[in-house]
């Protein structure tokens, strides 16, 4: 048995987002977004589930802030709404909606918890769907001006900032799955994430002349480290792919000003992308992060089948499933070395960045409760293997400052609805009432103790 400890300034969190907790969906002069608009008008969610009231958070911010304060926590990661800010997307603030984010800091800060804002976690304003969403730079602008007035309004009290929540799941992903209005289009992700890292830049920007720019800012990109199912050649290309299109393509924007040379040269023979406007470049190297945030659950393990030439080899990569691991109620492989490996390429790869774990997490079934307490092991098991491959990573220099777990409670877990829980604090969606798991009081002690005993 050994015991590690994590340095004395580390930073252990949670995360959640608006739309998945939020609740009060046109409470208070709250305009629509793009996911009220999903969960009202399609049938993808499951058991049409909605986040119309979610888990109540912007009622019962008070009571949930008073949870992290029993939980230790340090840090607190959430999301804005920014239909809640400005209900159209620009013009016009909502007092109402900047309030309850004053509050909430102010909430925060009294019980010594630090905020960390993410600008966008994926609940864009519906107006500004319906003017292009983020093909548009029309909507680019619109971001810059909505980051603008949350950095001068509470950048005196919040020190933290994200810009984005995975652009890779808003932008390729939802594109892909034909979210936004149901014509599935690859090409028009590729588009969405350039005016993305766009907005990022200029946002950073803006926030480098706020009047409030001593604090740090940053991007949080889900990455996933890719491993070939066999040495042969033709797995390594896969693998090539598979961390161009889902890492490659989102990292090296941001740390290298630049988009990498094969993925591009991929999607405009398919695609025909238009040329990256030189001035995007330019914006992103004269505007560097002060940290990456990095969301990590999971490795992703592929393989490739004989190709004609590297286009056909995309048709013919499979995901890979080994049956001797163990996966989450997501269906994600429980991959601690994956965290480590990835931390590691990210430090030497891109010039030793500070990083934080801005979510990690599992979804469990969390069917056993005894004396009201929710008896997740399988998620105890996880986080501890998960913190002791981070842990592992610090002691070879990786500049990893803070973890946040995902997620302090159960929530609206997008297309899965209600019916997958990820949270420390399990929520009974019939009352309310939040029951604390066995994983959350041994969060609690993790925190206090700075560290803990490694029997494996
Ligand atoms: O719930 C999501 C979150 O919104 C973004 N990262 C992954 C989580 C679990 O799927």
């Amino acid at each position: 048995m050994k015991r590690i400890e994590f340095p004395n300034d580390f930073i252990w969190g949670v995360a959640t987002s608006s739309y998945q907790i939020e609740g009060a969906w046109q409470e208070e002069g709250k305009g629509e977004s793009i996911w009220d608009d999903v969960v009202h008008n399609t049938k993808i969610i499951k058991n049409r589930d909605t986040g119309d009231i979610a888990c109540d958070h912007y009622h019962r911010y008070k009571e949930d802030v008073q949870i992290m304060k029993a939980l230790g926590l340090k840090a607190y990661r959430f999301s804005v709404s920014w239909p809640r800010i400005f209900p159209s997307g620009k013009g016009k603030v909502n007092q109402k909606g900047v309030d309850f984010y004053d509050n909430l800091i102010s909430e925060l800060l009294e019980n010594q918890i630090e905020p960390v804002i993410t600008l966008y976690h994926w609940d864009l304003p519906l107006s500004l769907q319906k003017i292009g969403g983020w093909e548009s730079r029309k909507v680019v602008d619109a971001f810059v001006d909505y980051a603008n007035f949350m950095f001068n309004h509470y950048g005196d009290r919040v020190k933290k900032w994200i810009t984005f929540n995975e652009p890779l799941v808003f932008t390729m992903w939802f594109y892909s799955l034909g979210l936004y209005d149901l014509k599935p289009d690859v090409r028009r992700g590729y588009l969405a994430s350039i005016c993305v890292n766009a907005a990022h830049a200029k946002a950073v920007e803006m926030y480098r002349k706020s009047k409030n720019s001593d604090g740090e800012i940053g991007i949080t990109l889900n990455l996933s480290h890719v491993y070939p199912k066999t040495d042969s050649e033709l797995d390594q290309e896969a693998v090539k792919y598979v961390d161009g299109v889902n890492n490659r393509w989102f990292i090296e924007p941001i740390l290298k000003a630049s988009y990498p040379e094969d993925i591009l040269g991929i999607a405009n023979k398919k695609f025909n992308l238009p040329e990256i406007p030189k001035e995007d470049l330019l914006l992103l190297n004269d505007n560097p992060i002060d940290f990456l945030g990095i969301n990590n659950y999971s490795c992703t393990r592929v393989s490739a089948e004989k190709p004609d030439d590297l286009t056909s080899l995309r048709k013919l990569i499979k995901r890979e499933r080994l049956e001797e691991r163990e996966y989450s109620e997501m269906g994600w492989e429980v991959c601690p070395e994956g965290l480590f490996d990835l931390l590691i390429r990210i430090d030497k790869d891109y010039n030793h960045p500070i990083i934080y774990i801005t979510e990690n997490g599992m979804a469990c079934k969390d069917e056993k409760i005894v004396d009201n307490v929710v008896q997740d092991e399988d998620r105890i098991n996880y986080l501890k293997q998960y913190f002791e491959a981070a842990h592992r990573a610090i002691n070879k220099n990786v500049r990893l400052k803070g973890y946040f777990i995902w997620s302090l409670m159960d929530n609206f877990e997008w297309i899965e609805g209600y019916s997958k829980r990820f949270g420390l604090i399990r929520v009974n969606y019939e009352t309310q009432e939040r029951i604390w798991k066995k994983s959350a009081q041994w969060y609690h002690d993790i925190i206090t103790e700075n560290g803990f005993e490694v029997n494996f």
